[in-house]
């Protein structure tokens, strides 16, 4: 599977770090949605879904946590504990997110607006629907 992690280029100087993301340019899609996950409870996993079209970059801007990507195929986990470091998910992928460190913050860059029809929750049926 090719994890496609990206390293945005911050605009340091010496006040600090900032981080411009901008549709079609450091992100590969038009940013429809954005949300973010924080005080996590303690040994948790979230995710445990697929999307059938929603594409998505998760950004750990503050803190850390890990993310498992399942292909149907295969499936590889990634540290995200960088703030200028995005991991792109694509459709009909299936992901968890865990190993939430307390102070984590995953921000999530959404191509598509929140629907529901467009998740897919049980593991039987992503397989299925990937053909496995
Ligand atoms: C994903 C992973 C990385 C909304 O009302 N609007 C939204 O845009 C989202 C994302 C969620 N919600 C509501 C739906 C649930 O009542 O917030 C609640 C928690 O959502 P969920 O259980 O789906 O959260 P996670 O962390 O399991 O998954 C989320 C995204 O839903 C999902 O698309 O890929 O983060």
């Amino acid at each position: 599977m090719q994890i496609i992690k990206y390293e945005f280029q911050p605009h340091g100087d010496d006040r600090g770090q900032l981080v411009a993301l901008e549709e079609m340019k450091e992100v590969p899609f038009d940013i429809k949605r954005v949300y973010y996950m924080y005080d996590t409870t303690e040994g948790v996993t979230r995710g445990r879904h697929a999307h059938k079209a929603l594409e998505q970059i998760l950004i750990c801007v503050h803190g850390s946590c890990k993310i498992l990507l399942d292909n149907g195929e295969e499936k590889v986990v990634v540290p995200l504990d960088k703030p200028n470091e995005g991991l792109y998910v694509s459709n009909v992928m299936w992901r968890e997110m865990f190993d939430f460190s307390e102070d984590a913050v995953l921000m999530v860059l959404a191509s598509e607006l929140y629907d529901e029809e467009d998740y897919i929750r049980d593991y039987d049926e992503f397989l299925k629907y990937v053909g496995k």
